[in-house]
């Protein structure tokens, strides 16, 4: 589990960076979406999912992503449109202290399904112990 530092391109006219399904992001991108709005001190996520990876960019602003994989936690810092952080399937996920302008983009390998979330912690620790 780390930060990824992607390739800034672009030029005089300012930065632009590239995320390609499989090539950089290291799975088969099905589903973007992302957050924002987020209220102080109120984390996100708190889950994990039996299948689904994600990648994880805060394209504006700031916030932190701990991740869990039942036996080691970490926690990272994501405040650049060009670091992205991979959460691997069966791994507990929390956002947390974003920045008040904060867009957290995510890309998914799966498209959404509630039947592939585990939302408690007690759960996914039984099941990460099987
Ligand atoms: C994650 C963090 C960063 C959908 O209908 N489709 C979707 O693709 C998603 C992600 C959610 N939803 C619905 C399900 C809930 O009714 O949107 C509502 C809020 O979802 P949730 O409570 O899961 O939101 P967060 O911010 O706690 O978590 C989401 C993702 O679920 C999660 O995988 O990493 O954003």
């Amino acid at each position: 589990m780390a930060v990824v530092e992607h390739k800034i391109l672009g030029d005089q006219r300012g930065k632009l960076v590239a995320l390609e399904s499989s090539i950089n992001v290291p799975f088969e991108i099905k589903r973007v979406f992302y957050i924002y709005g987020t209220q102080p001190g109120v984390p996100r996520g708190q889950h994990s999912h039996f299948e689904t990876k994600q990648y994880l960019i805060a394209v504006n602003g700031s916030c932190k992503v701990t991740l869990d994989n039942g036996s080691a936690k970490e926690t990272f810092l994501l405040n650049s449109p060009n670091m992205a952080l991979f959460q691997d399937a069966m791994t507990w996920g929390e956002m947390h202290d974003f920045s008040s302008d904060c867009v957290l983009l995510v890309l998914a390998s799966d498209y959404y399904d509630e039947s592939d979330y585990i939302r408690n912690y007690d759960d996914f620790l039984l099941e990460v112990s099987k």
